[in-house]
């Protein structure tokens, strides 16, 4: 059978694609938890130095697979969001390596909000957004009230949210919601360079960056300040760190190993 949640290794990047075309890849529980399952297994594998995540056929995701929350015997809320949903946000923001989301398709609901908390977002031209919770009477989650203020502020993402408006690529571009925007022939091409670029640079760096990011919206300056110190004490023991300094030096181009 084949898997909802394909894991290709190429170029020390982990490619995962959401695999229920038919359905725009909305997430029933299997999904969730695969996708979950090989979120730990890129997490553990240290040949692993970049994930990026996309979707097959024409979406990326369209959020929860609404045939699983109707009927009488659906799980509550609370069930889902804590088994499926919140578990695949907050692993995405604790895994110390990058990962990207390559937007190909309709991002809607939590299909949107798990794009949204990934460290770069890029989309295709034909690809669109849409904050689709409200026009079922649910509030966005997966991480959506807190990702969209903090990207795009209060304003437009309380808009967004309550009219559920269906935006282009360019315009979350334009919002500041996401970094770049290639063109559909080029997307998967463009996209995956940049995974293959952060694949190559100093990984544990990178995922420090991450965890100074993670308290950035939350702390004091002053709690700021000590996170960073704490985090670049840690960088400047990395290999990397090492090899970056004596390649400049050297005037020669860094041979990262993610050490
Ligand atoms: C779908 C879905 C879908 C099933 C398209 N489910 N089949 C957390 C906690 C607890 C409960 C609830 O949820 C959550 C988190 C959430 O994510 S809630 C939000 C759930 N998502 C939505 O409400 C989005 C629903 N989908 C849409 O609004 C549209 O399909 C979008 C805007 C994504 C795309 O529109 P179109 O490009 O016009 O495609 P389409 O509507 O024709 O869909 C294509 C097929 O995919 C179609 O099936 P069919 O057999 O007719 O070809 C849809 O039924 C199916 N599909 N989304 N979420």
């Amino acid at each position: 059978m084949n898997s909802s949640v394909l894991l290709e290794i190429k170029n020390e990047v982990a490619s995962l694609s959401f695999n229920r075309p038919d359905k725009l890849n909305a997430f029933n529980r299997e999904m969730a938890l695969e996708l979950q399952k090989k979120l730990d297994a890129c997490e553990n594998d240290t040949t692993i130095r970049c994930i990026y995540l996309t979707g097959k056929g024409k979406g990326f995701s369209a959020g929860q697979d609404l045939s699983e929350v109707t009927g009488d015997n659906i799980p509550g809320f609370d069930k889902i969001l804590s088994e499926q949903y919140n578990p695949i946000i907050t692993r995405i923001r604790k895994i110390e390596k990058p990962v990207v989301a390559a937007v190909n398709g309709v991002a809607a609901g939590a299909g949107a909000n798990i794009a949204l908390c990934c460290d770069v977002v890029v989309a295709a031209q034909s690809a669109s957004f849409i904050q689709a919770f409200s026009k079922i009477g649910l509030i966005p989650d997966s991480g959506g009230t807190y990702f969209l203020p903090r990207l795009i502020g209060w304003q437009k993402a309380s808009a967004l949210m309550m009219l559920a408006d269906k935006i282009s690529s360019e315009e979350a571009l334009q919002l500041g919601m996401i970094y770049k925007v290639f063109p559909d022939e080029y997307f998967a091409e463009s996209s995956k360079k940049i995974a293959e670029t952060l694949a190559q640079m100093p990984t544990r760096g990178l995922g420090f960056i991450k965890q100074a990011l993670n308290s950035s919206f939350t702390n004091s300056l002053e709690d700021q300040l000590s996170a960073e110190q704490k985090w670049q004490q840690k960088a400047g023991k990395t290999y990397d760190f090492n090899e970056g300094v004596k390649a400049f030096l050297e005037k020669r181009a860094p041979r990262f190993r993610g050490e």
